[in-house]
């Protein structure tokens, strides 16, 4: 990917410390509009925007039977007219209010910007559910400066939208996450046994095999099992206290962004296996002691293995 010109604040050069807070140059005079906060406030600002402009097009536009636009990875994995449309909502939304950004978009792709800044979009999180009316489905924003990757990118801002659950999560580095205004934290761990647990299942039939191997073992050990269908709402249920736990394999940066802010925002850990950080291989969530027993389990299960394919296994 090519190298993106210097993050800027209100128009002046920004540093990225190795925390992950931006400062603005010392040789530029300060003001409120150059504080690390004042640009997390403003992609904040901008990224619930978006989400809710873009919720409102996908809930009210909602016909009553869903066509499938397109599939991706299987039959199974279907695009809609409806996540077309709000990825070209928000695309032309961004353009507008931060013409100098990148994007990264689950159904375009890349466009790049000169900002040193990268919005990462879902425009619907839970396609299925949408396709069938489950309300479990949202608009996912965030704001990123580095590679948009989970490995290299630093989130500075995220909102997670869920137009027809009527919620709307939103997270600042540096500054917490909300449920609609109300701050969040991450509940106390209880012991594994305990724990609710969410996960998600990718769309190919290998894939699938490997995560029912691996769901077959960690039933039996928690207080059950939940597959809400996107993951973006399930990592924000973590946050918010309506899971203890979560993982999943095959996320993509769309996904991720935005909740895991949202989750490392209100106390609690986001991580991949073997010291990575999550990412398409695996992402755990939760409270941080219990996300490390989880991640050991999912190790030693092989969870992150390569698929193997149907026909060998029989
Ligand atoms: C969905 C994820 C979910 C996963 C589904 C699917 P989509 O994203 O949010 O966690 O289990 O298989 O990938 O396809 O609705 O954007």
């Amino acid at each position: 990917m090519a190298r993106q010109r210097p993050l800027t604040v209100a128009g002046r050069p920004a540093t990225l410390g190795e925390d992950g807070g931006v400062t603005s140059s010392p040789e530029q005079p300060s003001d409120a509009s150059a504080s690390p906060h004042a640009l997390v406030a403003e992609l904040l600002a901008v990224a619930e925007q978006v989400a809710r402009a873009a919720g409102r097009l996908v809930q009210e536009g909602r016909p009553d039977v869903v066509g499938v636009a397109a599939t991706k990875s299987s039959a199974v994995d279907v695009v809609t007219a409806m996540d077309l449309a709000s990825e070209d909502l928000v695309r032309r939304t961004l353009a507008r209010l931060r013409p100098d950004d990148a994007i990264l978009g689950e159904e375009g792709g890349h466009v790049a910007g000169t900002s040193g800044v990268t919005w990462v979009v879902d425009p619907i999180d839970g396609t299925v559910n949408y396709l069938y009316g489950l309300p479990a489905y949202a608009v996912s924003v965030a704001a990123v400066v580095g590679e948009p990757t989970p490995a290299t990118w630093t989130v500075l801002a995220g909102c997670v939208h869920a137009p027809a659950a009527g919620e709307t999560w939103t997270a600042g580095r540096g500054t917490g996450a909300y449920l609609d205004g109300r701050r969040l934290a991450v509940t106390p761990a209880p012991s594994l046994d305990r724990c609710l647990l969410g996960t998600g299942f990718g769309y190919v039939a290998e894939r699938r095999r490997a995560q029912a191997r691996v769901l077959a073992a960690l039933l039996p050990q928690v207080r059950d099992v939940r597959r809400i269908g996107a993951a973006a709402i399930d990592l924000c249920q973590v946050a918010t206290g309506r899971l203890d736990l979560y993982y999943e394999r095959g996320l993509q940066p769309w996904d991720l962004a935005a909740a895991a802010l949202v989750v490392t925002e209100a106390g609690g850990a986001v991580s991949g296996l073997r010291g990575r950080a999550a990412g398409p291989d695996m992402t755990v969530a939760g409270a941080p002691e219990r996300v490390a027993q989880l991640v050991a389990m999912l190790e030693e299960l092989d969870a992150d293995a390569p698929d193997a394919p149907v026909a060998d296994i029989g």
